[in-house]
């Protein structure tokens, strides 16, 4: 449980930072419906490990059915999903001059931009378009248009030379986006404060950027339900949910969400 001098403690160096960069996993979204990986029970990979192998690169190309047939299961939770309180909160802290430059995500579902966040660096890619994996085809899809075509065929089909279609996120194994990588680079070479939110800290190369933004000279700050590798370097660490320390921190920061 956070206490309430973690959250002070928190809030006075948020307030103190000029150049906060957020740094954001599954975590956050969890309280939206849409499961993370690796929270005990109701992870993704706790409960059926076999999975995981659809989500890399080799795993996709050697079985994209299975990957969309498991893709179907879980759809309706994306869709369904709405910004958490946390999301509110760093769309706040970006909107009203608390020295918010950014967020960093490893999700895919879109919560940041929907909860206003303007600066929202994708490092996995984003599951609102797709694209034909054809060698010479570079059709690209809506979220729509393959949603349309996996009710009719699975795996999708690319209508133009029938190579499979896919989402446009990054599987494990595929190098991350270069522009996003670069762009998060040099927001961690400029903060002051990493303020972590929801993230095991564990999938590379994100997982060095508590090292490279303290290697700069930043406060790092993180707000996680299980320990993290990082947990006895950090400033602060808040050990609650999210949303609940969303709503305390508001609360010390004399803001509203
Ligand atoms: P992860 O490895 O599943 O870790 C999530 C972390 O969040 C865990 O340490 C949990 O303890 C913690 N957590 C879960 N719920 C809460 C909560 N309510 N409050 C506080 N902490 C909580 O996920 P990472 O993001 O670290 O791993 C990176 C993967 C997950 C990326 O490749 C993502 O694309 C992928 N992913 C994204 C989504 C999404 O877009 N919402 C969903 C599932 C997986």
């Amino acid at each position: 449980m956070s206490t309430d001098r973690e959250i002070e403690r928190a809030a006075s160096i948020i307030k103190e930072s000029k150049a906060i960069v957020s740094l954001t996993g599954a975590g956050i979204s969890t309280s939206a419906g849409i499961p993370d990986f690796r929270s005990p029970e109701e992870g993704l990979w706790q409960k059926d490990p076999s999975k995981m192998m659809l989500f890399t690169d080799v795993g996709f190309a050697a079985d994209p059915k299975g990957f969309y047939e498991f893709g179907k299961e879980l759809l309706p939770s994306f869709q369904g999903a709405r910004p958490t309180l946390a999301h509110r909160f760093l769309a706040r802290l970006e909107r009203e001059g608390f020295g918010l430059g950014c967020v960093i995500t490893q999700n895919i579902d879109g919560l940041h931009q929907r909860a206003g966040s303007k600066n929202v660096i994708e490092m996995h890619g984003g599951l609102s378009t797709g694209r034909c994996t054809g060698r010479t085809c570079s059709k690209e899809f809506t979220l729509e248009d393959i949603l349309q075509k996996v009710e009719e065929e699975l795996p999708p089909l690319c209508p133009q030379c029938r190579a499979v279609i896919r989402p446009n996120i990054v599987l494990f194994g595929e190098a991350l986006p270069e522009e996003a990588y670069q762009r998060a680079l040099e927001s961690l070479k400029d903060c002051d404060l990493l303020l972590v939110m929801g993230s095991s800290l564990v999938v590379y190369p994100v997982a060095d950027m508590p090292e490279v933004a303290m290697g700069n000279g930043a406060k790092l700050i993180i707000i996680n339900l299980q320990p993290t590798q990082y947990n006895g370097r950090a400033d602060v660490v808040i050990n609650s949910s999210l949303d609940e320390a969303a709503r305390k921190l508001v609360k010390a920061l004399g803001t509203t969400l």
